[in-house]
């Protein structure tokens, strides 16, 4: 066993029957929170025939109701509070999705709570007090920059928060303030990692560690990061609706990443049926929080597709460990750290008069995601006026920037053009390789 690396070694190195103990009492305890104060979801657990006496332990937790990101938008905003808003001391949100907005409440306690997980993924990482943590994690309304942003404190860490975009002042901080923890998304660390091997300015650096996460990567996009910047990258997992990063991270084994399960329970289902499986299947990562105050979210679906291994881990952690997600069971695509859902992108198209004839094309160029929309004129549209047909693409350029929060290149087509399916229409093409 590796000894060191921990935040909380007692509760990260906890027995198993620790472990269960926690979750049983905690569960129980918060379904009753939950009841007592969420009618929307005393309501779905009255229409399940379920009643907080019913929960005993986390062996009962399959039969509680799920709840999915449609419930969080018909709730929106305060429907699943379960505090006092005097209580709360934060809110945030899910990245730049204007159509399908998360936000998420926190008390000072839930904060602390959030801040623990991120100190422990630092330390994992190999981060103590002594470190300079770079947070180029967007701040504001998403949860990257000030989840790290607050476990770098918790750990006593001397923080940067750098916050994204700004290359060349990351790049001049980095240097002359000795950055030895990294802090962003793999796209942006392997955006760094070129720029500063172009420049030749490897040798001034004093990086030794990364935590990136918020999108998928592959190993050889590790490999990359790693190879450029001279460091060990780590990942970290996590989601708006559950509190952020740090819900699960990476350890020194990088064989998958510790779910906090002192904080929330994890359940692996079969995303068609709901039935929960086995540990070791492939399925959707499903979260039942256990420690919130103000927004506690019971058997959430994240739409995540991935597998729960227990087992000794040469890190001398004991919480179950999570694979990469896999895959999504919904549509939504993560580009540029954004999430993005298709719907989006139609709503913005029927409202501007084009036909629902269209195709989302991502590609990672340089390990940078590009997104692009081809769409089909109308034949009342069509015209060989180019300054015309350049016109209308900006405008759809603008309309989608303002829809996602992200650019997307247009290209309008002839009626006509993009091809007809038989079955499901191919809205998506995706040619990432990230899974
Ligand atoms: O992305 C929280 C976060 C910030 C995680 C910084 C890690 C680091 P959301 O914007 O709500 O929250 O997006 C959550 O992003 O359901 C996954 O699909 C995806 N995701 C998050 N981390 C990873 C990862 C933040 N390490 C959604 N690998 C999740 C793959 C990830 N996908």
């Amino acid at each position: 066993m590796t000894v060191g690396h921990y935040f909380q070694p007692e509760i990260e190195c906890a027995s198993q029957e620790q472990i269960q103990a926690w979750q049983d009492e905690r569960l129980v305890k918060t379904v009753r929170h939950v009841y007592d104060h969420v009618p929307y979801y005393r309501k779905l657990m009255e229409q399940k025939g379920v009643l907080p006496g019913d929960i005993r332990s986390a062996a009962d937790l399959y039969k509680l109701p799920f709840l999915t990101k449609d419930d969080l938008r018909d709730a929106y905003p305060y429907g699943l509070l379960a505090m006092p808003l005097s209580d709360c001391v934060r809110i945030q949100s899910t990245s730049g999705t204007t159509g399908r907005r998360v936000v998420a409440f926190y008390t000072q306690h839930d904060i602390d709570l959030w801040d623990e997980c991120c100190a422990r993924a630092l330390a994992a990482a190999g981060a103590t007090k002594d470190d300079v943590v770079h947070v180029s994690y967007g701040y504001g309304l998403f949860t990257g920059g000030p989840g790290l942003n607050g476990g770098s404190h918790k750990l006593g860490a001397l923080t940067l928060p750098m916050s994204s975009g700004n290359t060349e002042r990351q790049i001049q901080f980095m240097i002359d303030l000795g950055s030895t923890v990294l802090c962003c998304t793999p796209s942006y660390a392997a955006y760094l990692g070129e720029t500063i091997c172009e420049k030749g300015l490897q040798d001034q650096l004093k990086l030794k560690a990364g935590i990136f996460g918020a999108e998928a990567w592959s190993e050889e996009m590790r490999q990359d990061i790693q190879n450029k910047l001279g460091i060990k990258a780590y990942d970290i997992y996590g989601l708006t609706e559950i509190s952020g990063p740090g819900v699960s991270f990476e350890c020194s084994a990088q064989t998958g990443m510790h779910i906090n399960e002192d904080h929330f329970i994890a359940e692996i289902i079969d995303p068609d049926t709901g039935e929960v499986l086995p540990e070791g299947s492939k399925g959707e990562l499903v979260f039942t929080s256990i420690t919130k105050e103000a927004f506690p979210l019971l058997r959430y679906r994240t739409r995540d597709i991935c597998v729960l291994s227990r087992g000794e881990c040469s890190c001398g952690r004991t919480h179950v460990k999570m694979s990469k997600p896999m895959g999504r069971s919904d549509d939504m695509l993560i580009v540029k750290g954004v999430n993005v859902f298709p719907s989006q992108i139609e709503t913005v198209l029927l409202n501007k008069g084009y036909p629902a004839n269209y195709q989302i094309i991502v590609t990672r160029v340089h390990n940078s995601d590009k997104l692009e929309v081809q769409v089909e004129m109308t034949p009342e549209m069509f015209s060989d006026s180019l300054s015309y047909i350049s016109a209308r693409e900006k405008e759809l350029v603008d309309a989608l920037k303002a829809m996602l929060g992200i650019y997307a290149s247009v290209q309008l087509v002839a009626p006509k053009t993009i091809a007809r399916s038989e079955g499901k229409a191919v809205r998506i093409i995706d040619k990432r390789k990230l899974y």
